[in-house]
């Protein structure tokens, strides 16, 4: 089954961002720092169109620290962008995205009396609220661990000189790219109900696996790494009591436990893609 999620809200979300950008001068893109590349919305660009994006790469707490600078580096390359990484201490991310802002705006913006509009972009449960909370020093938006918790634009004045909208997460109507599409259901995106969770867990045991093998070892106390998925999964099982009393394996239950685990970091920080060379 093909993974996809774009509910009624994001539909409406895409005609009202397409709205407000006539008044908009600047964006701030949220990505998932394990996923860099497959947390991007290609809406971005088509609204952005020549204005400046602050790329803020978060939850860096839970992804390698050495993609992430690689990261970094790759996407502050690229012409108006700025690229900034992110964890949970969002003390001074305020001053750092306005001072990048500023730097990246066309002079005319510059000027302190013209007051300026600044969009927060992402996919869903990226922490585009949480950004906007630590910005504004003070918890305005609702925010939560699971996607769509944003169902409408939040305006807020942030200063004399900005005003900061968040925005509902938003997927693509169609993701034609499914391995993206399975990093972004792995990283906890695309809402539980709409993806299969027993099959999201297969792939990443497979895809965990494949490419990241010593932390599963680390994780289940295993001295190698099993070689299949089926396998993985059902010693997983196993630790968390994920078998029926004839002995049968709960699949859904070793899935789940492997997604939680994954997503609340307890295999370790890891980053699933690579930058491009
Ligand atoms: N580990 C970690 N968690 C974070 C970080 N920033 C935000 N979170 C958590 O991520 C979850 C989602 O945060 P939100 O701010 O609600 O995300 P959002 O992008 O506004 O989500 P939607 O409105 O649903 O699109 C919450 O549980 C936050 O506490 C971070 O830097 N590191
Ligand atoms: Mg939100």
């Amino acid at each position: 089954m093909p993974i996809s999620w774009f509910p009624g809200h994001m539909h409406k979300t895409g005609k009202e961002l397409r709205k407000i950008m006539s008044a908009t001068h600047a964006l701030i893109e949220v990505r998932d720092a394990r996923i860099p590349s497959a947390s991007a919305n290609p809406l971005l660009d088509v609204l952005a169109e020549d204005r400046p994006v602050v790329i803020i790469l978060n939850k860096s707490d839970l992804a390698d620290p050495e993609l992430t600078r690689d990261w970094e580096r790759y996407f502050s390359a690229l012409p108006r962008r700025a690229c900034i990484s992110s964890g949970p201490d969002k003390q001074s991310i305020n001053e750092i995205i306005l001072g990048q802002l500023d730097r990246l705006l066309p002079e005319e913006f510059t000027g302190k009396q013209a007051r300026k509009q600044c969009l927060i972009f992402g996919v869903p449960n990226v922490g585009k609220s949480t950004l906007l909370n630590a910005m504004a020093g003070r918890k305005i938006a609702r925010t939560g661990n699971e996607p769509a918790v944003t169902r409408s634009l939040q305006r807020i004045r942030l200063n004399d000189r900005w005003t900061l909208v968040d925005s509902p997460g938003m997927m693509q109507p169609r993701l034609d790219d499914q391995q993206a599409a399975l990093l972004l259901a792995l990283t906890g995106t695309i809402r539980q109900t709409a993806i299969d969770v027993e099959e999201i867990g297969w792939l990443g045991a497979e895809f965990l696996l494949a490419h990241h093998p010593k932390s599963l070892c680390k994780r289940y106390n295993m001295r190698e790494a099993p070689n299949s998925a089926e396998e993985l999964l059902e010693i997983i099982a196993h630790s968390v009591g994920g078998l029926s009393k004839k002995g049968g394996v709960n699949w859904t239950r070793a899935a789940e436990s492997l997604l939680n685990d994954f997503r609340s970091g307890k295999l370790g920080p890891m980053t699933l893609e690579q930058v491009p060379r």
